[in-house]
């Protein structure tokens, strides 16, 4: 179970932020109105949420999921691979300290973006992409290890982060796209397998029971709620402009 979240309010920057999916420029007030329903989301799932307020000087930095991994045993700040991110563990490991007493951080040459990180029981799944590569996931794996949890390493074709085509949504059932479909290392799960064309929707979260998604996915929501899940939808569309899902705006602990 979550008990809570922390999250950032996008800065006017956020125009700025890194973007390959080609659909223009996000409207920085559709996307408070956005981030506030997503808030509104999470406590409608029972947790507590944290509103960091805007850091102008990272455009990216409204993604905060980039910069952690939490776990119930210790918190580790990454170091993203993406060079403008790199200066947002700063202020994340500050305000970590307030939850966690273990701390562990990993440093270059290993680069880690959270996003690449899956959390299933005590286990993580790594994925290396072009922001997280092989010396930061073995960092992880050894922090994990410190922590009494277990990671393994998930070579990455197409997409950003790992999270890009997966969800975990607990009792063994797993949402998954595109290259994650045929994996071997996912076949033990029950595979809820996302069309292609709503692959955006594959980045969904669990939380507490419901499952949020983003809006305007009805095959996504009709596999889902058929596995017994309730769906909350939020539009986040300002967000996927920057190649962001719904993942990526939040940590949950
Ligand atoms: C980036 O390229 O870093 C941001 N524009 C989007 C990060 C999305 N994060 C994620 O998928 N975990």
């Amino acid at each position: 179970m979550f008990k809570k979240a922390i999250v950032r309010t996008p800065g006017k920057s956020i125009v700025q932020g890194l973007s390959t999916a080609g659909l223009g420029l996000p409207d920085y007030s559709k996307a408070l109105l956005q981030h506030q329903e997503y808030i509104k989301a999470l406590e409608d799932c029972g947790v507590e949420v944290l509103v960091l307020p805007p850091d102008e000087e990272f455009p990216d930095s409204t993604f905060v999921e980039d910069v952690a991994l939490l776990t119930p045993h210790g918190a580790i700040v990454t170091n993203p691979g993406a060079p403008s991110r790199k200066g947002e563990t700063t202020a994340i490991k500050k305000v970590l300290r307030d939850f966690f007493f273990n701390i562990e951080e990993v440093i270059d040459p290993g680069t880690v973006e959270a996003g690449d990180i899956m959390m299933v029981g005590s286990h993580f799944y790594i994925g290396i992409s072009e922001r997280t590569n092989k010396n930061g996931a073995e960092q992880i794996i050894g922090f994990l290890g410190k922590f009494g949890l277990t990671g393994s390493v998930i070579e990455l074709e197409k997409v950003l982060h790992l999270k890009t085509g997966l969800a975990y949504l607990e009792h063994n059932n797993l949402v998954a796209c595109g290259e994650f479909i045929t994996n071997q290392e996912f076949q033990k799960y029950n595979l809820l397998e996302i069309p292609e064309d709503e692959s955006y929707a594959a980045n969904c979260i669990w939380v507490n029971g419901p499952v949020i998604l983003p809006k305007g996915y009805p095959r996504t929501r009709a596999i889902i709620q058929s596995y017994g899940y309730e769906t909350k939808e939020v539009n986040v569309s300002e967000f996927q402009k920057l190649d962001g899902g719904l993942s990526c705006l939040s940590l949950r602990f």
